[in-house]
Order: structure tokens, then sequence, then C-alpha cells
């Protein structure tokens, strides 16, 4: 999971809310860091979307500022976390997911949750430089 530069700038001080949030569904924190990510980070980040028009403003929004980078642990992870985020969109996420309650829009859209375990190993591996494939998904 990341939370997005927007949070991590924002007067509101919402990082500790969204921690309380992810912990109480029951997930454990395996490792937790504020990043400042190149831009060469966000963009093998966010590979899968380098042909989608909208790539360039996503790499210079997440590469604008530090974000929180969040290594997650509970059953069924990726699952349970998307549910807890919301829809990429926060007019379209359901009633208090984070997104609904944090997002403000398509882009400053408070967090990322991977979408597979495949792709949490990979991105974890890119922000905490643990070697991509160099561990098992957990
Ligand atoms: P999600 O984060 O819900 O899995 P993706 O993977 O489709 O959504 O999109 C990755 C990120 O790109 C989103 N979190 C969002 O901030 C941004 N994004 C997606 N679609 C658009 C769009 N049409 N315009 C601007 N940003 C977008």
């Amino acid at each position: 999971m990341m939370i997005k530069p927007e949070i991590v700038a924002a007067e509101a001080q919402q990082i500790g809310a969204i921690l309380a949030h992810v912990q109480r569904a029951g997930f454990r924190i395996r490792n937790l860091a504020l990043k400042s990510l190149s831009r060469a980070a966000v963009e093998e980040f966010y590979a899968v979307h380098r042909e989608r028009p909208f790539f360039p403003e996503l790499v210079d929004y997440i590469a604008s500022g530090p974000v929180v980078a969040i290594h997650l642990e509970r059953d069924q992870a990726v699952v349970k976390l998307r549910e807890l985020v919301g829809a990429t969109n926060p007019r379209d996420a359901a009633c208090g997911t984070l997104r609904d309650l944090y997002g403000s829009s398509l882009s400053q859209n408070a967090v990322h949750a991977s979408d597979s375990p495949e792709n949490a190993l990979r991105e974890i591996g890119i922000v905490f430089g643990e070697g991509r494939g160099s561990g098992r998904a957990s």
C-alpha cells in the first residue's frame, strides 16, 4: 500500500487515521517508510500504465513529494485491502472506504493498493529495494 503525496503533504495529518483504519481491519505492518520516489522508480512502479494517456501526469504527481510506503500482511491481503480502499475514482468509492473518506479526485485518490500478490512483491521490491522477486508473497 502507498499513501499518496497529497495526504502526506496535507495540513489535515491523515496518515495516522489511514494506518489505524488498515490495522483495525486486521493488517499487520511488516515495513513502513516515508519515501521520495525518483521518476524512474515511479515509472517502473506504474509500468503497466506506461501507454495510458494519464501516465505522465501520474508519474509527475507520485514523484512530486514523499509518500508513505507500507508492506502489509494478512490473509487474502490484496482482496481485503482493495475492498477497504474502494473504487479508483473517489466519487464511485463505497461509503466508508479510504478513497471515499480521504480521496479528492481520480488522480488524487489518497492511496494505492496492489492489484495482485505478484505486483505487491514487485512493488515492495521497487520501493524498499528488496530486489525484484527476492522474497515470498506474504
Ligand atoms: P487502482 O489504483 O484503483 O488500481 P489503476 O491501477 O487503474 O487504479 O490506476 C492507477 C492510478 O492511476 C490510480 N490510482 C489513479 O490515481 C490513476 N488514474 C487511473 N485512471 C486515471 C485517469 N483516467 N486519469 C488520471 N489518473 C488516473
